[in-house]
């Protein structure tokens, strides 16, 4: 079923030939595969009992709405790290399925997130389609619905990963990193209490990397290289300290790209509406804003942040724009790409600097 004759994948460029003239299925194809199988594990087998059967097919819809959709580079990075830890012997495939298994617990976990995450921002859109909790008759049962999509990791672990010798290291790898993302968002959201506007609380050092370390860089970017690093068999901290070193720049520049699109992505792109402003959120726009603003236009601005009206939001953005913040912005996305180098050349040591730099092609210059 993953072995197609090179005429019927003809074009496809995400495919890989093999020297018989064969086209192996791509990790996106065996990615995309899976998740109707994994679905129909999480809703069909052993929880068997008719009574459970409107629960179950409540939680495939919500696997299906909220689970697919997004740009998958969490998941897909977990075999891709594996292929550049392993050599190809070791990688059957049972290992390959397992490897992919695991890339979907993340993009459940991110589901999870993200759920909670736009009920407590008050967002619109996600992915191009109304936000899980504004369709008709959701609402804030989303609440549960996330602790669904959460539960869902730790049965498909247990299912698929249960004999592995890296299934504990799994286990605390999950539940540690949801621990920090949660705490990260406790953080994101008591700077920013609704209608309490105080911009002395907005730091860089202080407040904002923290902020972005917590709630997004460890699950983004720590988590899946460190999952291939344990199904990989490398356990040792050294080795996991140096990885997560180089991957928690990466991902604190990846949340200031987020910050950026929030304001200057185009929602048909990015497939969600900005809400930071509105959000009095402690974004790198207006801490770097901050930073170099005259007392005028900081006054202008405590007076218009953080509120809903769109005349407000519109002398923000204007505010952002004579300061010529996409410019920072841009030089700051050089700047960061350059160190990230560097962090590659210093700390990846015994680790295949591929890991990294298949992981930074992604992101840099993205735009959704
Ligand atoms: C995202 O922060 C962090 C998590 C843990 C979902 P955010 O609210 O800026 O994300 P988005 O812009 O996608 O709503
Ligand atoms: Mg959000
Ligand atoms: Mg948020
Ligand atoms: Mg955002």
């Amino acid at each position: 079923v993953f072995l197609c004759t090179s005429s019927s994948l003809q074009g496809d460029s995400t495919s890989n030939r093999t020297h018989s003239g064969m086209t192996l299925a791509s990790d996106t194809q065996l990615f995309e595969a899976q998740f109707d199988e994994l679905v129909a594990d999480l809703t069909e087998r052993d929880l068997t009992d008719p009574v459970l059967d409107d629960a179950l097919s409540r939680l495939r819809e919500v696997l299906v709405y909220n689970a697919p959709g997004g740009k998958r580079n969490r998941g897909l990075s977990v075999i891709g790290s594996l292929r550049e830890f392993l050599p190809p012997t070791q990688l059957t495939q049972n290992t390959v399925q397992r490897a992919l298994l695991v890339g979907w617990c993340i993009e459940l976990l991110q589901a999870f997130f993200l759920v909670a995450d736009d009920i407590m921002d008050a967002s619109v859109t996600r992915r191009g389609q109304p936000c899980w909790y504004k369709k008709d008759g959701i609402g804030l049962d989303a609440i549960n619905d996330s602790f669904l999509l959460e539960a869902s990791i730790y049965r498909l672990l247990r299912r698929h990963c249960r004999d592995q010798p890296y299934y504990v290291h799994l286990l605390e790898l999950f539940t540690e990193t949801s621990f920090q993302t949660e705490l990260g968002q406790a953080l994101d959201l008591m700077t920013a209490p609704p209608g309490q506007i105080d911009l002395n609380r907005f730091t860089m050092e202080r407040l904002y990397k923290a902020i972005v370390k917590y709630k997004t860089a460890f699950y983004s970017f720590y988590l899946p290289v460190a999952a291939a690093m344990y199904m990989a068999g490398i356990k040792s901290e050294e080795e996991h300290n140096n990885a997560k070193h180089i991957l928690l720049e990466m991902g604190e520049f990846f949340q200031i790209q987020d910050d950026y699109l929030d304001c200057y992505g185009d929602p048909a792109v990015t497939g969600k509406i900005g809400t930071d402003i509105q959000d009095n959120k402690c974004s790198w726009l207006v801490v770097t804003a901050l930073e170099i603003m005259t007392l005028e236009q900081r006054a202008e601005l405590e007076a218009c942040y953080g509120r809903h009206d769109d005349a407000s939001v519109e002398k923000v953005k204007s505010l952002y724009n004579t300061l010529q913040i996409p410019k920072l912005y841009h030089k700051y996305e050089e700047e960061s790409y350059q160190r990230l180098q560097k962090l590659i050349a210093s700390h990846a040591q015994n680790l295949p600097h591929s890991v990294f730099f298949n992981f930074a092609r992604k992101i840099y210059k993205r735009n959704k």
